[in-house]
C-alpha cells in the first residue's frame, strides 16, 4: 500500500471546434493521467488537466509522495500543501486552488488503489452508491463544421457537423440524444447575441418538450440582459448557469430570475461560499472533484450545500474515461447531487485511454462501474499514442481565445459584453 512511483503522463486527444464565450476549442485537448504504483504492484489511476502549472505542481510533489500510504490521504493532502506553499517564490502568493487541483488527482488515484487493494469500488469507499446509474445531460455546443485550414495544415473534419443556429442546435441534440439517450439538455451559450440563443432554447423546448433545459453563457451577459433573458425563459429553463460575472452580479440577477441560478464560475473555492450564501447569489452549485479538492471533499461540499438549501449539479471540462469513472463514482455516492451531471465525453468518440467495455451510456446515464476502485483499466497502447500526440503538439496551455483570433483577429472575449 506504499507509493513506490508516481507516473505523470500528459496526453492530448482530438476535440471538435466547439464555440464558447471566450473562443473556440483547439484541435487537441491537454489532459494528464497519473498512475500511483504501489510497492505490491497495484496501480491507482487519476486524471486531471494537462496544463503546464498542474504538471509542474505534480512534478514538485512527486518525490514527497514516495513511501506514503495510499490510505493516508490526510497526510498526503498536508504534504502537498506544505510542498507547494514552500515552492511559492519570494513575494509570490500561495495558491491553495493549485494545491487542491494537485491533491484531487492524487486522492482519486489513492482511492482507486484503495479499492483495488480491498476489492471495493470507489463509490463503496465513499459511503456507497445511492444510485446504480448516474444521469448525465446532453452538453450541446455551437460549433463549426470543421477546424479550418491553418498554417499549411489542412482542415480537420468533424463528424458532428456545424451547429450555428437553432436548427443546427436541435439537430445536434437529436443526434446526441439518439446515440446516448440523454434526458436533460445543456446548451453552451455566450456565443451569439442573447436573442439568438433564446431562439435556440425555444427550438429545443419545441423539439424536446419534456427534457429539462439549461443554458450557460459563461458570464457573457450584463445583469440587465440576464434579467431579461431569465424573464423571457420563465418556465422553460431548469436553471440558468453563470449568466453574469461575480457573486454580486449573480445576486442581482437571482433577485428577479424566476428560475434557479447555477455556477461553476463564481463559487469555485471554499471562501466563495459565505458571500454567495449571504447574498443568495446561487441556487445550484456545479461541483467538480478536479478542483474542489477531490472525491471526499466533493461529498462534503454537497452536504454543506444541502444545509443552505443549495442544489448540487456537476461541472465538466473536456476529459477522458478515468475522469468519467471518477465523476460517476462520486456522483453515485452523493445523495444531494440530484441534477443530471455535465460531461464532454461524447465529444471524444475517437480515443480513450480506458479500455472499452466498462464505461457506457444507457438512457443518458452511466452505470456505476462495478470492479474494484474506479473499475476501469488503462489501454497502454492508447496512452502511449496520446502521450506522443502531446509531445508532438508542443503546447502547454489551453487557449480558446488565441485560437479563435487566428481566424477572427477582432474576436472579443470580454465578460458581460452583451
Ligand atoms: O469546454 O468550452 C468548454 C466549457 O465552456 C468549459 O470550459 C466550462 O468550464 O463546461 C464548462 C462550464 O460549464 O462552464
Ligand atoms: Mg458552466
Amino acid at each position: 500500500m506504499l507509493i513506490r512511483d508516481v507516473r505523470i503522463t500528459p496526453v492530448a486527444f482530438r476535440d471538435p471546434p466547439l464555440l464558447n464565450a471566450i473562443g473556440v476549442h483547439e484541435p487537441l485537448v491537454l489532459r494528464c493521467i497519473v498512475r500511483l504504483v504501489l510497492d505490491d504492484g497495484v496501480v491507482g489511476l487519476g486524471e486531471c488537466a494537462g496544463q503546464r502549472p498542474q504538471l509542474d505542481r505534480l512534478a514538485a510533489v512527486r518525490p514527497h509522495l514516495i513511501g506514503m500510504s495510499v490510505f493516508d490521504t490526510n497526510g498526503i493532502e498536508r504534504t502537498i500543501g506544505t510542498v507547494l506553499r514552500a515552492g511559492t517564490p519570494p513575494g509570490g502568493t500561495p495558491d491553495p486552488m493549485g494545491a487542491r487541483n494537485a491533491f484531487s488527482v492524487i486522492e482519486t488515484a489513492c482511492m482507486d488503489a484503495q479499492g483495488r487493494l480491498t476489492g471495493r469500488s470507489v463509490s463503496e469507499l465513499l459511503g456507497g452508491a445511492v444510485r446504480a446509474t448516474v444521469p448525465f445531460s446532453a452538453y450541446l455546443f455551437y460549433k463549426w463544421a470543421e477546424h479550418p485550414p491553418l498554417d499549411g495544415r489542412p482542415a480537420i473534419p468533424d463528424e458532428w457537423g456545424a451547429a450555428l443556429d437553432p436548427a443546427g442546435v436541435v439537430d445536434q441534440a437529436k443526434a446526441m440524444i439518439e446515440e446516448y439517450g440523454f434526458r436533460s439538455i445543456k446548451l453552451k451559450g455566450g456565443v451569439f447575441p442573447p436573442d439568438e440563443e433564446i431562439a435556440a432554447v425555444r427550438a429545443l423546448r419545441a423539439a424536446f418538450p419534456d427534457h429539462p433545459l439549461r443554458i450557460d453563457p459563461n458570464c457573457a451577459w450584463t445583469v440587465e440582459t440576464a434579467r431579461r433573458v431569465a424573464a423571457e425563459l420563465d418556465g422553460v429553463l431548469e436553471y440558468l448557469e453563470d449568466p453574469v460575472p461575480g457573486i454580486a452580479g449573480m445576486a442581482r440577477v437571482a433577485a428577479t430570475a424566476p428560475m434557479p441560478l447555477a455556477t461553476n464560475m463564481c463559487v469555485v473555492a471554499p471562501e466563495h461560499l459565505p458571500p454567495a450564501i449571504a447574498q443568495d447569489a446561487v441556487q445550484v452549485l456545479l461541483t467538480d472533484h478536479h478542483y474542489w479538492g477531490g472525491l471526499r471533499r466533493t461529498g462534503e461540499l454537497a452536504r454543506l450545500c444541502a444545509t443552505f438549501g443549495i442544489g448540487v449539479s456537476m461541472h465538466s471540462n473536456s476529459h477522458l474515461g478515468v475522469s468519467l469513472a471518477a465523476m460517476t463514482h462520486v456522483a453515485a455516492a452523493t445523495p444531494e447531487l440530484t441534477y443530471a451531471c455535465d460531461t464532454h465525453y461524447p465529444w471524444n468518440r475517437r480515443d480513450d485511454v480506458v479500455r472499452p467495455g466498462v464505461l457506457r451510456f444507457a438512457d443518458g446515464g452511466v452505470p456505476v462501474p462495478e470492479g474494484p476502485g474506479l473499475g476501469v483499466e488503462l489501454d497502454d497502447e492508447v496512452l502511449d499514442r496520446l502521450h506522443r500526440a502531446y509531445l508532438a503538439a508542443r503546447r502547454e496551455a489551453r487557449d480558446d481565445t488565441g485560437y479563435m483570433r487566428r481566424f477572427d483577429p477582432a474576436f472579443d472575449p470580454s465578460p458581460a459584453r452583451w
